[in-house]
C-alpha cells in the first residue's frame, strides 16, 4: 500500500477486478457502534470489526479510508495498479448483522450510494446488489430495483445469524436470482458463534483461514441441499480460489456418492449430478487474495478457463505489484485475457 509506481493499463486485455469492496460511511459508523455496544453476541463480528473500526495501525486505517471512497481516491489506486474496472460490492458482513427492518433499508441505501457512483464512473465501476437474507420474501423486489439501477449481480456474505442459504426458507432468493439471471457472489464472513471457538482462540477466524472454511462449507451445503437441481440456471461466484473447493473435488465426489449410496444421513439426498459437476457448471471462482500462478492454473485446469476470474480484494489486499505477477504468468495470451477480462465480461454482462 506504500507503492507509488504506476502500472500501465495493459493493451492486450482489460484488467477487471471482480471482488472489490466499499462501505458507505454510515455503515462503517454502524459497525463501530454495534461492536462498541457488545450486543450482537457474534465473536466473529467483534473480532473483524473491532479491529477494522478501531485499530490505528496503517493497514486498517488505509482500509477504513478507502472503503468509503467511490471517487478520486479509489480511481487513483486503480490507476496506480493498472486496474481498468472494478466490480464493487458492499463489504462483509454487509447488512447481515442488523435487525431485519434496519437491514432491509440499509441494503437499499447502500445500493443507491453504489449505483450513484457507477453513474459517475460508468467506465470504471460496476455494482453488485446487497440484499438482506433476513427478509427473503423481499429479495425479489430489491433485486428488480437493482436491475433498474443497472447492477449486475448480488452480494451475500455467507451465514446470517448462523443460518445458511441451504435452508429452504431462503430459497425465494435463489428463485429471484435465477429468474432475473443475476449471479450471486457468496462472499466470506467470519464463522458463526457455534463454530468460531477454535478459530478465534488461535487468531485464525478472519481472512487468514476462517473466512475460507466458513464460505467453502456454505457453498458445499448449498450444493448438497440440491439447490442447483431445483434452480439449474442459478449461478454463484466464490472468491479466494473457490474457497479451496476445487482442490477437494475428487474426495467430495467420492465421499458424497458413498454416503448417499449407504444412506448414511437422512439429510443427504441423491443429486442429479456429481458435486464437482455443480462446481464446474453453476459456479465461477475468483482468485481474490491469491495472486499465485500455480493456484490459478490448477483452478483453470480442473474447472475450465471459462470459470476463473481475476480479483484484487481492494482495499483489503491492495497490492499493485500482484498485477505484474499475474501479467507474467506462463500462460497463453488468450487464457490470460479470459482470466482478466473475458470471463468477467460474460458473468457480469459488461458488453
Ligand atoms: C478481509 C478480507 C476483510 C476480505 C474483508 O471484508 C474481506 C480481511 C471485511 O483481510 O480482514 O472481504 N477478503 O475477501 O479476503
Ligand atoms: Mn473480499
Amino acid at each position: 500500500m506504500t507503492e507509488t509506481t504506476k502500472i500501465a493499463l495493459n493493451p492486450n486485455y482489460k484488467r477487471i477486478a471482480t471482488e472489490e469492496a466499499f462501505a458507505p460511511q454510515a455503515v462503517l459508523d454502524m459497525y463501530r457502534k454495534l461492536y462498541e455496544s457488545h450486543t450482537l453476541g457474534d465473536p466473529g463480528f467483534d473480532s473483524l470489526w473491532g479491529f477494522y473500526s478501531t485499530s490505528k495501525a496503517a493497514r486498517p486505517s488505509f482500509i477504513r479510508e478507502k472503503l468509503a471512497d467511490l471517487d478520486a481516491l479509489r480511481i487513483a489506486d486503480m490507476d496506480a495498479a493498472g486496474i481498468d474496472h472494478q466490480i464493487i460490492a458492499l463489504t462483509s458482513p454487509g447488512v447481515q448483522v442488523f435487525e431485519r427492518d434496519i437491514a432491509v433499508s440499509l441494503a437499499r441505501e447502500s445500493n443507491d450510494v453504489l449505483a450513484d457512483a457507477v453513474k459517475r464512473h460508468p467506465t470504471r465501476f460496476t455494482g453488485l446488489c446487497a440484499i438482506a437474507p433476513q427478509a427473503p420474501e423481499l429479495a425479489a423486489q430489491e433485486l428488480e430495483r437493482c436491475l433498474k439501477l443497472d447492477m449486475r449481480g448480488i452480494i451475500i456474505h455467507s451465514h446470517t445469524f448462523g443460518e445458511y442459504l441451504s435452508d429452504q426458507k431462503f430459497w425465494a432468493i435463489f428463485e429471484a436470482a435465477e429468474a432475473l439471471q443475476l449471479p450471486i457472489y457468496l462472499h466470506p464472513n467470519t464463522p458463526p458463534k457455534n463454530m468460531i471457538g477454535p478459530f478465534v482462540e488461535a487468531g485464525l477466524d478472519g481472512a487468514i483461514f476462517g473466512f475460507g472454511v466458513e464460505t467453502g462449507l456454505h457453498l458445499l451445503r448449498i450444493i448438497t441441499a440440491g439447490v442447483f437441481d431445483r434452480f439449474p440456471r442459478l449461478t454463484m461466484i466464490v472468491g479466494h480460489m473457490g474457497e479451496a473447493l476445487p482442490y477437494w473435488m475428487y474426495r467430495l465426489d467420492y465421499m458424497h456418492e458413498a454416503g448417499v449410496r449407504a444412506a448414511r444421513y437422512e439429510c443427504m439426498k441423491p443429486l442429479k449430478k456429481k458435486v464437482s459437476d455443480y462446481l464446474r457448471e453453476n459456479v465461477y471462482i475468483t482468485n481474490s487474495g491469491v495472486a499465485w500462478e500455480p493456484a490459478v492454473k490448477f483452478a483453470q485446469q480442473v474447472l475450465g478457463v471459462d470459470r476463473v476470474m481475476y480479483a484484487m480484494d481492494y482495499p483489503y489486499q491492495y497490492t499493485p505489484r500482484e498485477v505484474l505477477d499475474m501479467d507474467a504468468m506462463d500462460m497463453s495470451l488468450e487464457h490470460k485475457r479470459e482470466f482478466y477480462q473475458g470471463v468477467a465480461e460474460k458473468v457480469f454482462k459488461l458488453r
